[in-house]
């Protein structure tokens, strides 16, 4: 659905959801802005028991003049025309019902209403403002002319990934880097974000701690509360010498909001925020700081009447178990059982980093699964493929294994239109380089042969080229290692086996 597919309604109200959020009323915000441009009478409304009270939301309502209305739960009348709800599903538990003549709905949240035709529902953004932004876009609506409007949509991405620190998809991220908002008000309602109530609440929350020794997790579950203390409180945590793991969580009207925090490479927190919300909701982020959302309802048709303590405990510890690490220099692959396998024949992308034209040692890389620092004075080069994903190899990997050309790497040609294009950017001057536009053809070498196996149990691996990062495998991904040098193991996920891979024709 696009925004033109509503441009036939008239009159058009946009709902919140109940206690709104700086992204519910950036996203209406943006939404109201663009239907207001195409002559619609347009409204923004919330309903619930509580009008907008929080220091923040006032401000944010107030200095960006944000039109929004409050409809008390008593008497209201049914809404003409379409109905829109945003950062929320019409028919679920945080939105108040109205009646309506038609529906709409855009979101980030986890899909929990499968009935309404007219829907935009996206998990993988980060806030419901990225994804206006998006749409906005698509429009070919400028947001950028806005100034107003970008503090709206920034303001939202803020406070939905605790301050940016949370951010895991790549549209997020550009949206963070593309907008030109009014600094000085972001920084007024960044000051004036927390209660003196909700003070007292993260310190009640921080000497209410449960600790596994084990594995020197901590979880903290904080009494109701603004998002954004759950990131404070798991700053604060990670920073105890005996806590290298943490999570932090409150119950809200519809589920449970969550911060990861991890120190040790040995543990990715967006990896454990993917974990802990699988099925149940959506986690992401940093490698350090990650995190989630679970829907209540979803949460309650799995693990019935479980306590959440008891669910994350559990599930921290489970997670632990599930994936112990192991370090490819030290592992010995054992053979028996695996299937020889060659690399298919495919096209893909390589960019050697030192001949990016004025890279500086320190930059980040942007992929399809979020941010990366590299130190780019080893000699990297990435690889990438027709859907934007993009794998790290040494200089020795890519001359053994790899037949590079000269040829230049067509993205138009070679990378699925809709798969998000990989960036680096220089952390001095933040110079963007689109890898595509420096890419270059390289193939497999088919002679390569490689032992497959499909794992039964989870695992980490650090490979024999990257000290700093594991790779995981997951039970039904395989483990694979090269013929001619066995302690070459890596991962290939399940969904990639037969895509890149195909068995080798003879066995000698
Ligand atoms: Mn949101």
């Amino acid at each position: 659905m696009t925004l033109s597919d509503l441009l036939q309604f008239n009159p058009i109200t946009i709902q919140c959801h109940d206690n709104p959020d700086a992204d519910a009323l950036g996203a209406a915000f943006g939404l109201y802005k663009f239907f207001k441009s195409k002559g619609k009478r347009v409204r923004m409304v919330y309903s619930g028991r509580f009008e907008i009270q929080k220091a923040n939301l006032s401000l944010m309502k107030n200095k960006l003049a944000i039109p929004i209305e409050y409809i008390p739960t008593e008497g209201r009348a049914k809404i003409e025309g379409l109905l829109i709800t945003v950062d929320c599903q019409y028919g679920a538990g945080n939105v108040t019902r109205l009646e309506a003549d038609y529906v709409a709905i855009i979101d980030h949240h986890q899909i929990e209403i499968t009935d309404q035709p007219m829907s935009r529902i996206e998990p993988r953004f980060d806030s419901c403002a990225t994804l206006v932004w998006c749409m906005l876009k698509e429009e070919q609506y400028p947001v950028e002319d806005d100034m107003v409007l970008c503090t709206a949509l920034y303001y939202g991405l803020y406070t939905d990934t605790n301050q940016l620190s949370e951010l895991s998809n790549p549209l997020d991220m550009d949206m963070r880097d593309g907008l030109e908002y009014n600094k000085s008000l972001i920084s007024q309602f960044r000051n004036s974000n927390l209660s003196l109530k909700e003070l007292e609440i993260a310190g009640i929350a921080m000497i209410r701690y449960s600790y596994n020794d084990g594995y020197r997790f901590a979880v903290i579950k904080s009494k109701p509360c603004d998002p954004n203390i759950l990131g404070l409180i798991s700053d604060f945590l990670l920073q105890v010498d005996e806590i290298d793991v943490c999570l932090v969580y409150n119950e809200t009207s519809d589920g449970y909001k969550l911060s990861v925090r991890s120190c040790i490479k040995e543990v990715n927190a967006n990896e454990l925020a993917a974990y802990l919300t699988a099925g149940i909701g959506n986690g992401g982020g940093h490698l350090e700081k990650a995190g989630g959302f679970i829907s209540k309802k979803l949460y309650e048709k799995v693990h019935g009447a479980t306590h959440s303590e008891a669910y994350f405990n559990t599930a921290m510890a489970a997670y632990f178990e599930e994936y112990p690490v192991y370090h490819a220099k030290d592992y010995r692959y054992d053979c028996t059982d695996a299937v020889l396998y060659v690399h298919k024949q495919k096209k893909y992308g390589y960019v050697r980093v030192k001949e990016l034209p004025g890279i500086g040692r320190w930059s980040i890389i942007r992929t399809m699964d979020g941010e990366l620092d590299i130190e780019t004075a080893d000699d990297l080069y990435f690889v990438l493929d027709s859907q934007g994903r993009v794998e790290f190899k040494t200089h020795e990997q890519m001359l053994a294994y790899y037949q590079c050309m000269d040829e230049n790497f067509a993205t138009e040609e070679n990378m699925d239109e809709k798969a998000y294009r990989p960036l680096m950017k220089g952390k001095k001057d933040g110079a963007t380089y689109m890898l595509g536009d420096y890419a270059k053809v390289c193939i497999p070498k088919k002679e390569k042969q490689i032992y497959v196996k499909q794992l039964e149990d989870g695992i980490k691996i650090f490979p024999v080229w990257d000290e700093e990062r594991y790779q995981l495998g997951m039970p039904g991904d395989y483990l694979a290692a090269y013929r001619d040098d066995t302690r070459h193991t890596f991962i290939i996920p399940k969904e990639l086996l037969n895509e890149n891979y195909e068995i080798a024709a003879s066995l000698e």
